[in-house]
């Protein structure tokens, strides 16, 4: 559909930038800190693992400023549960309320919205070592950490998130499971858990921070039939309502979906539901979706014959297939970044509009972006064309899906600043800022403004592309 007039961006339009607390802070046993899964990661040879980071922790006055340089309207960071309650359960960490309590101060004077998330894929050790999410305990913990969160926070923070892509916790549970990878049957009660979680956390957010607003922010994507055949069509609904649609559907109608439903049923991976779940996913309703977009996906229909899930290595974009359920296609109208994730500006317009047409929420996109090597120049720039190309297609769709109606009140492109990739270390970089580090060699960790930075600045700046 071609529009006659383009909608603008409206005035409020939250243009910002994203981070979580393990790839950036470093710091990772300072000040009380207790130990989180990630900080038990061992990155392959030659890749950094998660201890320094890009000091956030140590710069964060710094970093704000460049924000502030940056036009930034919102800052979406995570805060680590184990700088609060070390052991995830038991004594609050005064320290890591401090710290947590001088940024927000600091983004505050500057004027930037903190949106702040929860729980970043970083469990507290100690509540993993215990079961984890598959324990329902843990659920009792997560309440309480967001009652210190709400006590603490409750008058400086007005957007929360409760957990970041509980999808992808599910779907590829490696790096948050140290030791051993549950049965799917466990990390559906996992997944169970984290509901019962979220839920609790949006009633408590609502009781005792009246004003503020919370949601839910999976990692969604629109699934493409690799043909048009029916059977395609069909399994790309499947893998959407299954990867994607769950997550939303439990956080905002408190609902299995019966397709959903009837999947669990036939894999035995119906989660144990105490008494009362049900309900209290039904009264907890979220006051906006956040939605991390990266790479659309292509299927087509499951073989059944063992032949459907192939040996490829599949991070959070890479579809794998399912026995029966779906195969993964590829698509030969998108090309692909250096890491095989596909570019879809496009897709992530349908994203929005299906999204938005299920749930009827305002949208915030809260992850979006390029991760690729950066070369610093002699004279100390980093001429990123690639990554402003990016994200322009990709603002460009933002605009005709405001246009298409949805109600979209933000933009966080992932990352503020260059970070540590979840998989890939610190080659892969994501930043409006470098950090001039490397793998093994931390040198000064000097930030120095992208050529996106000042594109960037220029685009919120003028409320416009
Ligand atoms: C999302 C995660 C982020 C971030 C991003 C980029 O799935 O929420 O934490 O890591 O993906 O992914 P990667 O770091 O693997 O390139």
């Amino acid at each position: 559909m071609f529009h006659k007039t383009l909608k603008p961006f409206p005035d409020n339009f939250l243009w910002g930038a994203s981070t979580s607390a393990y790839q950036v802070e470093g710091a990772y046993n300072e000040d009380g800190k207790g130990l989180s899964v990630q900080d038990l990661h061992e990155p392959p040879e030659g890749i950094t693992d998660f201890k320094v980071a890009s000091d956030h922790y140590h710069r964060f006055r710094e970093d704000v400023k460049l924000m502030k340089e940056l036009g930034l309207k919102a800052y979406r960071f995570s805060i680590a549960w184990t700088r609060i309650i070390p052991d995830g359960d038991g004594e609050i960490n005064e320290a890591g309320i401090q710290f947590y309590r001088e940024l927000l101060n600091e983004l505050l004077a500057n004027q930037i919205e903190p949106i702040v998330t929860m729980f970043h894929f970083d469990l507290p050790l100690k509540l993993h070592e215990k079961g984890g999410w598959a324990n329902r305990h843990t659920v009792d913990s997560f309440e309480k950490y967001a009652k210190v969160l709400f006590t603490n926070f409750g008058d400086q923070v007005k957007y929360w998130l409760t957990i970041n892509e509980q999808n992808v916790m599910i779907n590829h549970p490696n790096a948050m499971n140290p030791g051993r990878v549950p049965s799917k049957k466990e990390l559906y009660q996992q997944c169970h858990n984290m509901f019962v979680a979220s839920a609790k956390a949006t009633l408590l957010c609502h009781q005792m921070c009246p004003g503020a607003k919370i949601g839910p922010a999976p990692n969604i994507t629109a699934i493409y039939p690799e043909k048009c055949n029916p059977s395609d069509a069909l399994a790309a609904d499947n893998w959407e309502s299954i990867r994607c649609w769950l997550y939303y559907d439990v956080a905002v109608y408190g609902r299995y979906t019966p397709l959903v439903w009837s999947y669990l049923e036939e894999q035995g991976c119906i989660p144990e539901i105490e008494e009362g779940d049900m309900e209290l996913l039904a009264s907890a309703k979220p006051d906006y979706l956040g939605l991390n977009y990266y790479a659309t996906a292509t299927v087509s229909a499951a073989k059944n014959d063992g032949t459907d899930r192939q040996p490829r290595n599949g991070d959070q974009q890479v579809m794998i297939g399912e026995e029966g359920v779906y195969r993964a296609a590829t698509n030969p109208y998108l090309e692909k970044t250096k890491y095989g994730w596909l570019i879809d500006p496009i897709g992530m317009r349908v994203t929005l509009r299906r999204t938005y047409d299920r749930y009827h929420l305002p949208i915030l996109i809260t992850e979006n972006g390029l991760g690729t090597h950066d070369i610093l120049t002699e004279d100390n720039r980093i001429h990123d064309e690639y990554r402003i190309d990016y994200l322009k297609s990709h603002f460009e769709q933002a605009q005709l899906a405001i246009t298409d109606g949805v109600e979209l009140i933000g933009y966080c492109p992932w990352s503020f600043m260059d970070l540590v990739s979840t998989h890939q270390g610190y080659g892969k970089r994501y930043g409006f800022v470098y950090i001039d580090r490397d793998e093994t060699d931390i040198k000064e960790m000097t930030r120095i403004k992208k050529d996106s930075f000042y594109w960037y600045q220029d685009v919120i700046k003028n409320n416009n592309i």
